[in-house]
């Protein structure tokens, strides 16, 4: 890893993607995000922050709050993002996302909105007691990335739906103030057999930090034993591993688990499927259990290691949100213009 920032971004390509502080992360976050962050520092301008104004879409502690913000710094850190590369900051700390998403909730239609999965998923049978903000959160999410006029955002699968809504403001915005090329359309970078890790306890959800079983997920805090008990107990089923893929697809626990050995040893599921078909849950998860715990547990160690100095995270997102601000204060004065702002 070097110290340096890259000499020439290859045609001005920028990332932005955030985490938000509402629990621990888990290996979902790691391999559908975290892990891209990692390896993109090196090919693109990066700006990773941590969305603590996305966490207030559901209520949070405000006595806890800020040290959620330093736990999610504290795994950017663990997993390798490295803070003299990447720009790494607070949502908070920079007014203009909150600025920007009004003019877009003003770009933005309803009925994109209502078809955003994620909503229906989170407000459940009670959307009336939804947060206002919990439904206008893709359109934040939109103003995050364009506030720096993000070129790539790298997020998991579920995100692909709301990376979709950022380009349909983006270009509705170019095209109604006839600024074509203005706002870049971002890509989403999902690809990867970690795109959708799924809970260890049903092969057809989401793994996620707000399941309130523990042992549907592994946590980046969870110690070697945690890790192996939670993998020797995930839900499977009684057949060995078949040798194609086509096979696994009505098998959910069991691809879920073949893609989270894929993914954590960095090859396809094809070469995993080579490896261990005709094999059992028995031969495959102790396996498993011993992988996880090399990748993961390093990465809980070196968490609970950073956040012993809670200064030295606090100086990181100090530096990181006058970078940030820096960066998308052009954007917003230039945007006020284009919509005729009195203070524009
Ligand atoms: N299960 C997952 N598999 C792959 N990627 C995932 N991500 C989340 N879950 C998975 C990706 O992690 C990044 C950060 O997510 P977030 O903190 O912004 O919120 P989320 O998507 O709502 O994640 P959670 O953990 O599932 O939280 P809750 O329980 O609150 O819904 C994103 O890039 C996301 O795609």
């Amino acid at each position: 890893m070097t110290d340096e920032a890259p000499a020439a971004y290859v045609g001005q390509k920028r990332i932005v993607s955030g985490v938000q502080p509402t629990g621990d992360l888990h290996l979902g976050n790691y391999l559908g995000a975290l892990i891209k962050f990692v390896r993109m520092q090196h090919e693109m301008e990066t700006f990773i922050f941590v969305a603590d104004l996305h966490a207030l879409t559901e209520w949070q502690d405000p006595a806890k709050l800020k040290d959620q913000v330093r736990e999610i710094v504290a795994a950017f850190l663990a997993v390798g993002v490295d803070p003299k590369i990447a720009t790494i900051f607070a949502q908070s700390s920079v007014p203009a996302h909150a600025e920007l998403a009004w003019i877009f909730n003003c770009v933005a239609r309803l009925g994109w909105l209502d078809r955003m999965t994620q909503f229906k998923d989170k407000a459940g049978k009670h959307k009336e007691r939804s947060s206002v903000g919990l439904y206008t959160y893709p359109v934040l999410q939109a103003a995050d990335i364009l506030a720096h006029k993000a070129t790539h955002v790298p997020v998991g699968e579920d995100q692909r739906q709301h990376l979709e809504l950022t380009r349909d403001i983006a270009a509705k915005f170019n095209h109604d103030f006839d600024r074509p090329g203005f706002f870049p359309l971002a890509e989403a970078v999902v690809q990867g057999p970690g795109a959708r890790i799924m809970s260890l306890r049903d092969g057809k959800v989401k793994m996620s930090k707000s399941d309130p079983s523990d042992y549907s997920r592994i946590n980046l805090t969870d110690d070697a034993e945690a890790i192996s008990q939670k993998v020797r107990k995930a839900r499977t089923d009684a057949e060995p591993l078949p040798d194609n893929l086509e096979a696994l697809k009505a098998r959910p626990e069991a691809e879920n688990l073949v893609g989270v050995y894929a993914a954590l040893s960095g090859v396809t599921a094809e070469v995993v499927l080579k490896e261990f078909a005709g094999q059992g849950f028995g031969a495959f998860k102790p396996k498993l259990a011993d992988l996880a715990v090399s990748v993961m547990g390093p990465i809980g160690a070196e968490m609970r290691r950073l956040l012993a100095d809670k200064g030295e995270i606090d100086r990181i997102l100090a530096a990181g949100g006058e970078k940030a601000r820096d960066t998308a204060a052009p954007t917003l004065a230039e945007v006020k213009k284009i919509v005729g702002y009195w203070a524009g």
